[in-house]
């Protein structure tokens, strides 16, 4: 049987204030499309459905149509929650979406069944952290004080599901929504994943031994982990500047029946983006007119300008009238590479003369000095000001 595997759509995220929810339109746009084309039996979302805890209304109608028009296309949809979404909101209704087809596991249940389709296994494991594995070991009457760390608690939830009969009779894929690191080698990152504090929050690869493909999210570079069939799916968009020079794609993945011996095999498919996101680098004259000779479609895209003029002069104006969505503008000019060569200092000496400390604030602002001109300016001008201090209250 075939699946389509896919996760991270952050439904209701906006970039620069700019809301992208015309870019997820088109996204799930192509997802229902491959899934028709390519006979799909099921679709896996592994988590991070929205953006938010509480996403905007228009997110959540957007997510509602979609599950609709996979039902209506008499699709599974299954899915688990991310560290982004709630889970008791996303599996609101769960059990009468169940009748058409539409599975979320928002949270750890005490029974843990499969959802079986087209003979296949699938288990779908909410995010969790290790309190709420406590709890729920609590409830099942195991050992709580084995769960030290995420590492722990993933291994007792996969053992309980490994243990369980429907693990021996048909092939296995797991759906989490996880950080799942090989031998302590982390993954590559993304700025716009959400990191939770200190490193204790990984799920080494092997917790998954013995389960035929497992489909992640989280991570929203695509990449495999420690071997193909571990694998994060990564988000369709690019949801910060860090992600501009990945190629996001769908994972199509094959599987074959436990009488022919489980085979799986996978393709990445490329997600098409409405606006895409790139990097410029050059002048602001430059870069002007290098959108000027884009067309219409390309000047919409986000871009993140790095911008080389040593004076410029109305930058942020002047491109966003060429590039509407402008998403970051940065320097890389005689300003900041002088700035990068000098300790940056956090605190300023007050009991340093006013005039010297502006000679520095000069200097770390332009990367050179005062010209004899601008020292007999600003001489003058602080002369001024010093002279009239006590007015100046
Ligand atoms: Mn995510």
């Amino acid at each position: 049987m075939r699946f389509v595997h896919t996760s991270d759509l952050h439904l209701g995220r906006k970039l620069s204030q700019i809301s992208l929810l015309s870019d997820t339109e088109y996204l799930l746009e192509q997802l229902s499309k491959l899934v028709e084309r390519s006979a799909a039996k099921a679709l896996v979302v592994a988590g991070d459905v929205f953006d938010s805890p509480n996403p905007a209304e228009a997110a959540v109608r957007q997510w509602d149509r979609f599950i609709t028009r996979m039902a209506q296309l008499e699709v599974p949809v299954l899915v688990v929650s991310g560290n982004h979404d709630s889970g008791a909101r996303i599996s609101m209704g769960s059990n009468l979406m169940a009748l058409s087809g539409i599975y979320v596991a928002g949270e750890l249940k005490d029974e843990i069944a499969p959802i079986v389709v087209d003979g296949v296994n699938f288990w779908l494991v909410p995010f969790v952290r290790p309190a709420d594995v406590r709890a729920w070991a609590t409830r099942m009457e195991l050992d709580a004080g084995l769960v030290i760390n995420y590492d722990t608690a993933l291994r007792m939830v996969l053992d309980h599901i490994r243990s369980l009969p429907a693990f021996a009779e048909r092939p296995n894929v797991c759906v989490a929504h996880q950080f799942v690191t090989n031998a302590g080698v982390s993954p590559e990152r993304s700025d716009s994943e959400r990191l939770s504090l200190g490193t204790l929050d990984n799920v080494d690869c092997r917790a998954f031994e013995g389960f035929d493909y497992v489909a992640l999210g989280h991570i929203h570079r695509p990449q495999r982990i420690g071997k193909d069939e571990i694998r994060y799916a990564g988000s369709p968009l690019k949801l910060s500047s860090s992600e501009i020079e990945q190629k996001k794609s769908f994972v199509v993945v094959g599987i074959t029946q436990k009488d022919e011996g489980v085979r799986v095999k996978y393709r990445l498919v490329p997600v098409e983006p409405l606006r895409d996101f790139r990097m410029e680098r050059g002048s602001v004259e430059d870069l002007v007119n290098r959108a000027k000779q884009e067309d219409e479609k390309a000047n919409q895209d986000f871009v993140h300008a790095i911008v080389t003029d040593d004076d410029p002069i109305d930058v942020v104006a002047r491109l966003r009238r060429v590039w509407p969505n402008l998403e970051q503008v940065s320097f890389d000019n005689a300003i900041t590479r002088a700035a990068g060569a000098e300790e940056v200092r956090s605190e300023v000496d007050l009991s340093k003369d006013v005039v010297d400390l502006f000679r520095e604030f000069f200097k770390a602002q332009t990367g050179k000095p005062l010209a004899e001109d601008e020292e007999k300016l600003v001489n003058d001008a602080f002369e001024k000001v010093l002279s009239r201090e006590g007015d100046l209250v």
